[in-house]
């Protein structure tokens, strides 16, 4: 593929400069950001991350801010979760649904304030979305896009490299919970949390001067510790069954169907919640289920149809050879009539046809 060029609206990052001296080898584009997905390659890069510590640049990951009086009840309105023992330091993981309960984001939600929240959201405009529902209920509350940048630290060496940097607070920080620790003359909010399952931080940088000096600051600390830059990595993160919003579920999919019915508790008449009543009670009739693929398979670029007697019963938006698990590890969405481990069931790839087999649980 050529290359892609940043402008305005493909925007580069507060550690652009950092990532391209690290020698990214591809980008993709994320929220109009270019967000880096290859460094060594994908396998060498799994490995690290699963043995050491890396920095990633997820600045993609764009906040949207609602601040102001009503800002707890566009809370409500737009959160399945229930909001009301949310504490002024916690993060929680919120599927945003339509009134059709159709999947429209799936952020992480930081709490600042009882009158202030982020969205720390997936590919998609929601900033739209929160800003109609202000608009067509009256409420008094902003909407809108600050210049803040989340810094992923990741890896089984991350408490080691980021108390180095923060001190030894940040080993008292908690999955999910976030401290406001100095660096330099200003501070940043660290959250224990980030797309990987193998451990770590990520730092919010608010606005672009401090983004190189902290990025130097953790590869300056953590030369012994094998520090490297990586990205989301397409293995760990399948392996781990982090879903992908856009690709692994969509609009037409619900919270149930993902998955997500943990995250669904609200008593409140938020939106979308008559509209799920029904799987609420009687579950999805197709859901997110683990899938191995037998064969050799090709890259998965789009969506894979899973098929039964020639009707389609499902796809699959996610497929990585894992060399850890030494097998095809993949996300599908399948049917209820399919979905019981071990079910064998045809996938149609622009490879060929393999066979994929469903499975009892992610691999971590
Ligand atoms: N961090 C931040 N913003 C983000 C992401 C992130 N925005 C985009 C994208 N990732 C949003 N999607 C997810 C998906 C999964 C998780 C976080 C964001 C996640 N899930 C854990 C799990 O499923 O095990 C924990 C969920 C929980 O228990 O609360 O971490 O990564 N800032």
């Amino acid at each position: 593929m050529a290359v892609i060029t940043p402008n305005r609206r493909v925007r580069k990052t507060p550690f652009t400069p950092g990532v391209e001296a690290e020698g990214v080898k591809a980008y993709t584009v994320y929220n109009h950001m270019l967000l880096p997905t290859v460094f060594e390659s994908v396998e060498a890069d799994a490995a690290h991350l699963k043995e050491h510590v890396q920095v990633w640049d997820v600045s993609c990951e764009r906040q949207v801010q609602i601040k102001g009086p009503d800002a707890l009840r566009l809370m409500k309105m737009l959160s399945p979760r229930d909001m009301d023992r949310m504490q002024a330091d916690q993060c929680y993981y919120v599927p945003i649904v339509d009134h059709n309960g159709g999947m429209l984001n799936d952020p992480v939600a930081i709490k600042l304030a009882d009158d202030h929240y982020w969205l720390s959201v997936a590919d998609g405009d929601l900033w739209q979305f929160a800003l109609g529902v202000v608009i067509a209920l009256g409420l008094d509350v902003d909407v809108s896009e600050p210049d803040v940048s989340p810094l992923a630290v990741q890896g089984p060496k991350a408490d080691a490299l980021m108390s180095r940097v923060f001190g030894d607070d940040v080993r008292e920080i908690k999955f999910f919970r976030y401290k406001r620790l100095a660096f330099e003359d200003t501070s940043f909010i660290i959250a224990r949390s980030g797309w990987s399952k193998q451990g770590g931080f990520e730092i919010y940088v608010e606005g672009a001067d401090y983004g190189m000096p902290l990025w130097d600051a953790l590869f300056a600390n953590g030369r012994d510790l094998n520090v490297r830059a990586g990205c989301p990595n397409s293995i760990e993160r399948v392996e781990s069954g982090l879903l992908s919003f856009g690709s692994d579920m969509r609009r037409e999919n619900t919270p149930y169907e993902c998955g997500l019915a943990r995250f669904c508790n609200s008593r409140l008449d938020y939106i979308g919640k008559a509209a799920l009543a029904d799987q609420a009670e009687n579950g999805p009739s197709r859901q997110i289920r683990p899938l191995v693929i037998e064969g050799e398979i090709g890259p998965c670029t789009g969506s894979w149809p899973l098929l039964a007697e020639g009707k389609q019963v499902g796809r699959v938006a996610s497929a990585v050879y894992s060399p850890e698990f030494g097998v095809n590890v993949a996300i599908g969405m399948v049917n209820r009539s399919h979905w019981a481990p071990g079910t064998r069931i045809e996938l149609m790839t622009e490879h060929g046809m393999r066979w994929a087999v469903v499975q009892e649980k992610f691999w971590r």
